[in-house]
């Protein structure tokens, strides 16, 4: 809505529009409560388990529905949608926000707690979005924990502080055996125009080489189908032995990759490592992913 498919801001912009659940529910029950007469003349906590019921209730019946709509039920929802109702019935009783007693002040501070719990993904991703501004041109450096959210893909992948080419730590992708294993680079500014390489650092700990092929993307390229001869594609292989390996693509290289067009390098969506039908699991630690003048 905000931004187009993987946009570098998507991720954030994707977590704010799910907090959307808490402000509604929490609107709803405020404006809910005074006109239910019935509702009203009970003690406050039978008021808050009636609140609680009816939102896990409503909420499972919207999760089933959801389901037959072809979308996946989601547990995160159910969450969210009881926090705006927790919120909203401590923001109707007036006791919970005034009261010093010890009672309502755990009340508080668990109301506060779960919110928190609930921003905490946007929160999180905001933070990363600035990191990777400030971070610029390099791409990628595995120096912050939110960092691993920059990337997905069907490989696994976690920090590593023994194994590093620059600062504190690196990453550790360990390949799988299935037919495409893969780690992608999405959450990052996508305009390398103005730069002349892509560089990174890989490191491969075992005792046979491995071959990976690295893959960069447009926007341009979702619109067009994910086809193979619209997107850059490099073979790259990684010698073994105890030293990292420096891997230099030319931006050039990139740009004119396309078969029936130039990439357009203000627009990058993606860049990717993976490997083909491994016959075993293979790791492989990368470092230092930057553009270069
Ligand atoms: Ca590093």
């Amino acid at each position: 809505m905000f931004a187009g498919k993987n946009e570098f801001t998507q991720r954030s912009f994707s977590h704010a529009w799910d907090l959307g659940h808490i402000v509604i529910f929490c609107f709803w029950t405020v404006l809910l409560i005074p006109v239910w007469s019935w509702f009203g003349r009970k003690k406050p906590q039978w008021q808050f388990i009636i609140l609680t019921a009816t939102v896990i209730a409503v909420s499972l019946s919207i999760e089933y529905i959801q389901l037959y709509a072809g979308r996946i039920f989601s547990v995160s929802d159910i969450r969210k949608n009881l926090a705006g109702c927790v919120l909203g019935f401590c923001l109707y009783r007036p006791e919970f926000y005034k009261n010093t007693a010890g009672k309502y002040r755990w009340a508080r501070i668990a109301v506060i707690a779960m919110i928190f719990f609930e921003t905490l993904p946007f929160i999180k991703s905001v933070a990363d979005e600035v990191t990777a501004c400030l971070q610029f041109p390099v791409l990628s450096n595995f120096e912050t924990p939110f960092e691993l959210d920059r990337w997905s893909g069907s490989s696994s992948r976690q920090l590593d502080h023994s194994v590093k080419s620059q600062g504190r730590s690196s990453m550790q992708i360990e390949f799988g055996t299935e037919k495409y294993s893969d780690a992608n680079l999405y959450f990052m500014p996508g305009h390398w125009n103005g730069f002349q390489s892509l560089r990174f650092d890989l490191y491969n700990p075992d005792r046979t080489p491995i071959q990976v092929m690295c893959c960069v993307n447009d926007l341009k390229h979702i619109e067009l189908g994910y086809q193979f001869e619209d997107r850059f594609n490099r073979r790259i292989k990684i010698e073994s032995g105890p030293r990292w390996h420096t891997v230099e693509i030319s931006l050039n290289d990139i740009r004119t990759a396309p078969a029936k067009r130039f990439m357009n390098m203000n627009r990058i969506d993606n860049m990717a490592l993976f490997t083909h039908q491994l016959d075993r699991k293979r790791t492989l630690y990368i470092d230092a992913v930057r553009l270069v003048p």
